[in-house]
């Protein structure tokens, strides 16, 4: 085992070596913050507890990380990483201290506490375990930036914290034969060699974790809020990749991962030694199109019109703010609502030729729409007017029998009517040509002219 560590260290001590040069162009990419990482790590995994480390725990872990701080001397990242992690134990003391324990003193299936035998009279196990935990985790990590950017070799200190679910089983019993260790544990001569120990162990005991650890029956008992430091050295092999190895050492706040609680009344203390693989990327960034404008109303982009205002709706698309909007009448800006993408004003409009333009800016470009409206003001009718030309007067006395009437009518356009009427009748045999009306009247009486 030494010696494939020796090995390992090596081979990442030489990783400079065979990275390309550091001074790429590319790196100054990298030296902006906020970029992300997705990192990769493996590892032997193991518990500083009441019950001996045993080879055979490893972790892994995924990790989600975002650059927030970057200063020429420090970085700070921020990272979350979901996380397995296996620890294995066996002791190769007796254990005299099991009558609390409900897993081994005959409260379930398994009872240790009677060996029937005058050399071990209050009973033993050689303690084991294999604990199984799965963590949520989130970590403030800070990096070394002047050596990192100088050497390529990246220093991280880090501390946090991990949610953890975890359980606990000893291998106690030996399915296959339907029998527990006591008459192997009874001759294993504790006076041997701590590794000469681990091999009877081995021998004697199955590989199967078979039995719940004491206490786990209950819920609460699986679950830790668990605080952590740790440190990782790692080398730049590329400006976004980074290989390391790194240590970490979680206070897991809780006695009961080894299946042991009570031993000692310290809490158990998880140790992580691991690769790290880390890559830096940065999301692409959605690419910010130019503005764009489509007028709905009026629906002609030139036009006369007779009407002395008018509405404007239109959609304007790729701006975030009124601000990134304007609107001008013969260049005099004016008022209108934007609510993104809608855009409505109201003009009025002045004899003549009206220029409106609709522009829109953003950082990758502009638009702008212009509508010629044309305004023909109508123009303000009079009231016609009647002046009679024959009789001069109103009141004229005359011997003749008949008179041709004639009067001077203005302000008569097409479709106005004339009402003309003699002596109460309504007449429309009148001839009446630009402004001149006559007609040939028989006299009797008075004449009434009316018009309208
Ligand atoms: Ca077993
Ligand atoms: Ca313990």
């Amino acid at each position: 085992m030494k010696a494939r560590l020796t090995f390992l260290f090596l081979c990442w001590m030489a990783m400079p070596l065979f990275a390309q040069n550091s001074d790429t162009p590319q790196r100054s990419y990298w030296d902006k913050p906020g970029w992300y990482t997705f990192g990769l790590s493996g590892g032997t995994n193991f518990l500083q507890s009441d019950v001996r480390a045993a080879w055979g725990g490893w972790g892994a872990n995924l990790s989600l990380g975002k650059n927030i701080w970057y200063t020429k001397p420090l970085l700070v990242n921020l990272r979350a990483k979901l996380e397995y992690q296996k620890a294995v134990g066996s002791d190769v003391v007796r254990d005299y201290n099991i009558l609390k324990n409900t897993t081994l003193n005959g409260t379930h299936n398994l009872n240790y506490t009677n060996y029937n035998s005058p050399t071990t009279p209050n009973g033993f196990v050689f303690q084991n375990f294999q604990n199984q935990m799965g963590s949520f985790g989130l970590d403030a990590i800070f990096t070394m930036n002047r050596l990192r950017e100088r050497t390529g070799w990246v220093l991280n200190f880090y501390g946090g914290a991990q949610i953890s679910y975890y359980e606990t089983y000893i291998n106690q019993y030996k399915e296959s034969e339907n029998a527990d260790y006591k008459i192997g544990y009874a001759a294993i001569d504790t006076s041997k060699s701590k590794s000469d120990i681990c091999k009877s162990l081995s021998e004697l005991r199955d590989k199967t974790y078979e039995t719940e650890g004491s206490g786990f029956d209950n819920a609460s008992n699986h679950w830790s809020l668990m605080p952590y430091v740790g440190f990782e050295l790692g080398y730049e092999l590329t400006p976004k990749f980074t290989l390391g190895i790194g240590h970490r050492v979680t206070w897991t706040q809780k006695d009961n991962l080894d299946a042991s609680t009570f031993e000692k009344s310290n809490q158990d203390l998880g140790h992580y030694s691991f690769l790290n693989l880390e890559w830096k990327f940065r999301p692409t960034p959605k690419q910010e199109l130019p503005p764009e404008i489509m007028v709905h109303q009026p629906t002609m982009e030139e036009y006369t019109t007779k009407e002395p205002d008018v509405d404007i709706q239109a959609t304007i698309k790729n701006v975030k703010k009124a601000k990134q909007v304007y609107f001008t009448q013969d260049g005099n800006a004016q008022a209108f609502e934007f609510y993104r993408p809608k855009f409505a004003s109201h003009i009025i409009l002045h004899p003549g030729l009206n220029v409106i333009k609709i522009g829109a800016v953003n950082t990758v470009g502009s638009a702008e729409k212009t509508l010629r409206i044309t305004y023909n003001e109508p123009k303000a009718e009079k009231k016609p007017t009647v002046r009679f030309t024959n009789p001069s007067i109103s009141d004229k006395k005359t011997q003749e029998g008949e008179l041709v009437l004639k009067a001077d009518i203005t302000d008569i356009y097409k479709g106005d009517k004339i009402f003309y009427y003699v002596n109460g009748q309504f007449k429309s045999d009148y001839f009446f040509k630009k402004n001149e009306f006559s007609d040939g009247v028989g006299l009797r009486e008075g004449v009434q002219f009316l018009q309208n």
